[in-house]
């Protein structure tokens, strides 16, 4: 196995309506491991490079204002396909999509408040992990066997 890890953040929407915990324990409970967490007003800079494939795009202002609204609680989770599953259980980009169940389909009605990201690819994963966190906020921490993240 090698070691996935993926960037997960609870957006401005998440944080305002109070759905941190509930992110946190979808992640915690499918046996994935929180290796990075904190909360912060995401800096303009980290949000254009964050978003720089959609720049051309006709929604990016209004995207980079709602990133920009409010504090987000950027998260490092890994564990065996933890890129694959974590798109999985965010769900469809747009909520209208978006599969009862999964975090979009569960709280969400449209695209441009859809509570979470995560990263869609194990490229994207890394590049997005350096973008938001330093090597030095990230924690190895051992979990005794028990998890997935061993196996
Ligand atoms: O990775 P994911 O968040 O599912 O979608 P992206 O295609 O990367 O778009 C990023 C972000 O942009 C999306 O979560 C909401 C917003 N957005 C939008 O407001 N309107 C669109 N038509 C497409 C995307
Ligand atoms: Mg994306």
């Amino acid at each position: 196995w090698t070691r996935e890890r993926t960037l997960v953040a609870v957006k401005p929407d998440g944080v305002q309506r109070r759905l941190v915990g509930d992110v946190i324990q979808r992640f915690e409970r499918r046996g994935f491991k929180l290796v990075g967490m904190k909360m912060l007003q995401a800096p303009e800079r980290v949000l254009a490079e964050h978003y720089h494939d959609l720049q051309r795009k006709p929604f990016y202002p209004a995207l980079i204002s709602y990133m920009s609204s409010g504090p987000v609680v950027a998260m490092v989770w890994e564990g065996p396909n933890v890129v694959c599953s974590s798109r999985a259980m965010i769900g469809h980009t747009d909520s209208a999509a978006a599969a009862p169940g999964t975090i979009r389909g569960d709280f969400s009605v449209h695209i441009s408040r859809n509570i979470v990201h995560a990263s869609d690819s194990v490229e994207g994963a890394q590049r997005e992990i350096q973008l938001w966190f330093q090597s030095s906020e990230l924690v190895d921490w051992a979990d005794e066997g028990h998890q997935s993240s061993t196996y």
